[in-house]
């Protein structure tokens, strides 16, 4: 209570709510003023930052944290009362006329679209040291994840506006959300790099803040085992960029200039935008106003499940299960077997990849109400069967994709399926865990994902008409994978399967040995044999007719053990690096056409 004098009006303030709120205990053993007066005020201003950053404040923080931890220690299912069954959702196939529909539709909305990319997560699965956006999509080019996304919605931008002539050109936002763990390191990644030829303006860095910890039934919050002036927190979850935006004011802006749709991803998942056209063309079509994308998902892959849930009075919601959900539901609510997969050898609920495209007036309204708080949840470790305490400090947590959960019955939630080896490729697992996978499911490694670049590219040049060979069978890192020939490409040389297919004409083939590097809008293939490697930079204004025989030793790749630490940790994550013994590499920096000559 002494103590008071030495604190702002607002600071007595925040310093009484703590006490009403049962929080005392953060103010024992604080020495008579004069002694670390400075400490003390400092601890005062990480509760204000921790009170503005939560909706609702600390208040509630604490409220919620009470209920939430007596469900937990009663026992009591948050699916109570729900019994799942799958959802119907649209199914597209790749290439088809439905396909190709869905895909013009959705470039066309790219201009009334902003992208947010959630990337404050360290990845404590992987283990790996850098942040994980720094980190190659593939090493055949060596372009890191953020490039590659930032790219991507450059080609769209730029294809959006010639679909539509011109008519409503305008640079797309980029949304990132880091945390304290990545803001630093994303900000300079982009700053070294330019911004990777986005305009600085088109990007806003959200940094989310942590939350209190939490040590016991009570919610009484955690002090720092090192430093009494502090709160210890913990991340809250994905689930924050909702309000974050909505605090921002980006969400008005937006709505304002005219857009219609905010398309939420993760941190590392190469193939994703060959899927966001024609998902957001489905949005559009369907007029829904939350599609996630899915994937087949195998039983017990560590992705959540698309769920029907009915409740015993009638509502029925489709949302997220997660994967550590799922098997308990389906136990409890008449699947005996629990998460299993069907004769199809697939579960029978569709994987949810964490890619949400929300109509953006309805999540404006939505927000408004929610202040985009999203249903939280709570999984405290007790010490004892009587659950009186916790092994650690806890906090609450919350999943981006828990958004629908608040919506009325009346809200069109939706979702779209596509095949995972052209929209699903992540960067999660460690290699030594990644081994351990079972047999059929995906490895969602660096190796996986950069393999699954090769096999996605190659399979769409088969669907254009390109004979491209089958991939050799090569074990990485302990882990079995598909070897395709290694075709990348910028993603302005396509963002389509139609844009792939104007570009390809005549008999194409290329061999599984060979490596394809495609960097500039006007490459065309045709009558183009390649067993090597074939390296082809052009400007936008270089329109190049790629044919012929190229043949040369090309680019080999060589095993590479994780454990080796004298290679780079990007490198010995994925097992192998790539030896350039040989090449043909063109480069075409002056406007005109012409053609590749080997
Ligand atoms: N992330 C943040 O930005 N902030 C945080 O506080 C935490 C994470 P993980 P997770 O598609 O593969 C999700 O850890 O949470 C970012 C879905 O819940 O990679 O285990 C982080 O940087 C699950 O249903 O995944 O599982 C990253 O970009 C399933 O869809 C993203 O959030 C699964 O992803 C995801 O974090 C999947």
């Amino acid at each position: 209570r002494n103590n008071l004098s030495l604190l702002s009006p607002d600071q007595v303030e925040l310093a009484k709510m703590l006490v009403e709120m049962g929080q005392g205990h953060l103010f024992d053993n604080w020495p008579e003023p004069g002694v670390e007066d400075d400490d003390k005020r400092a601890f005062l201003d990480q509760v204000a930052r921790l009170n503005a950053s939560y909706p609702g404040g600390l208040v509630s923080y604490i409220k919620s944290a009470r209920e939430l931890l007596a469900d937990s220690k009663a026992g009591k299912n948050p699916f109570d009362g729900f019994t799942p069954s799958v959802p119907s959702g649209e199914a597209l196939s790749y290439g088809d006329d439905n396909f190709i529909q869905f895909e013009e539709t959705g470039v066309r909305q790219v201009q009334d679209a902003a992208f947010v990319l959630v990337a404050g997560g360290l990845g404590e699965r992987l283990g790996y040291n850098g942040i994980k956006v720094a980190l190659p999509v593939e090493s055949t080019t060596g372009t890191c994840f953020l490039q590659h996304y930032i790219e991507s919605i450059l080609a769209l931008q730029d294809a959006s506006c010639r679909l539509e002539q011109g008519a409503r050109q305008r640079a797309i936002p980029f949304v990132i959300m880091t945390s304290d763990d990545t803001h630093l390191r994303t900000l300079q990644l982009l700053e070294t790099n330019a911004y990777f030829g986005m305009q600085p303006t088109q990007v806003k860095l959200l940094k989310q803040e942590k939350v209190a910890c939490l040590d016991d039934n009570d919610a009484r919050l955690a002090v720092d085992p090192h430093n009494k002036y502090k709160i210890q927190t913990k991340p809250h979850g994905h689930g924050d960029v909702h309000s974050l935006l909505y605090s921002s004011g980006l969400l008005k802006t937006w709505h304002d200039a005219g857009l219609r749709w905010v398309l939420f991803f993760q941190d590392t998942n190469g193939l994703l935008f060959k899927a966001i056209p024609a998902a957001l063309g489905v949005s559009a079509t369907k007029k829904y106003h939350v599609n996630s994308l899915a994937v087949p998902r195998k039983a017990k892959e560590a992705i959540g499940g698309i769920t029907k849930l009915t409740h015993a009075d009638g509502r029925t919601m489709v949302i997220n299960v997660e994967y550590n959900q799922l098997d308990p539901l389906l136990r409890a609510t008449g699947y005996a077997d629990g998460d299993v997969n069907s004769e199809t050898g697939y579960s029978p609920f569709p994987g949810n990849i964490n890619q949400l495209i929300i109509e953006l007036g309805p999540y404006i309204e939505e927000l408004t109400k929610t202040r985009g708080a999203i249903k939280e949840f709570v999984n405290p470790k007790y010490k004892d069967s009587a659950k009186t305490s916790f092994k650690s400090s806890t906090r609450l947590e919350c999943m981006m994709q828990d958004y629908p959960k608040t919506l009325p019955p009346t809200a069109r939630v939706g979702f779209t399926v596509m095949d995972s080896w052209l929209a699903y490729a992540p960067v999660k697992n460690n290699p030594e865990d990644a081994a351990k996978v079972p047999k059929g499911n995906p490895y969602h490694s660096a190796t996986s994902g950069e393999m699954a670049i090769y096999r996605a590219n190659s399979l769409s040049l088969r669907k254009a008409g390109v004979q491209v060979d089958d991939p050799a069978e090569q074990v990485f890192n302990g882990q079995e994978v598909e070897v395709w020939p290694r075709i990348t490409w910028k993603a302005k040389w396509a963002t389509t399967f139609a844009e792939i297919k104007s570009k390809v004409n005549g008999s194409c083939s290329i061999s599984q040995k060979s490596t394809m590097v495609l960097k500039g809008r006007n490459i065309f293939l045709e009558d183009l044999s390649l067993d090597g490697a074939l390296i082809i930079e052009a400007i936008d204004d270089a329109e190049v007719k790629a044919g012929g025989s190229v043949q040369n030793k090309g680019w080999a790749i060589e095993n590479v053990d994780y454990r080796d630490a004298s290679v780079p940790e990007e490198v010995r994550i994925r097992g192998f690096r790539i030896n350039k013994l040989e090449q043909l590499e063109k480069t075409y920096s002056e406007p005109g056409k012409f053609s590749l000559n080997p």
